[in-house]
């Protein structure tokens, strides 16, 4: 038994080593008013390897903190443009 929880400990380090936590800033310029970065919010939180969000409406970005092994910034632009707010990659 002993055996098994150090080779799922092991597992665990292995995943963590491969997955790079990575933040994006997303400028969404078609946020208008207090109901748009909700929005926003929600349709980042769905896409699955999103860890944090944060969204301004006073500066129309949204920084993005995710799972490089789980997701891309590919889909985090589709997320918000399907969900009415194109959004595009800050350098
Ligand atoms: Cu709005």
């Amino acid at each position: 038994m002993k055996h098994v929880a150090w080779l799922f400990a092991g597992c665990m380090v292995v995943g963590t080593a491969f997955a790079e936590e990575k933040t994006v800033t997303l400028s969404v310029q078609d946020m208008t008013c207090a109901a748009c970065p909700i929005t926003v919010k929600k349709a980042l939180n769905g896409v699955d390897g999103v860890t944090k969000v944060s969204v301004s409406l006073e500066s129309k970005e949204a920084i993005v903190t995710y799972d490089d092994a789980k997701t891309k910034v590919d889909a985090l632009v589709d997320a918000t443009t399907f969900a009415g707010y194109p959004s595009k990659v800050k350098p």
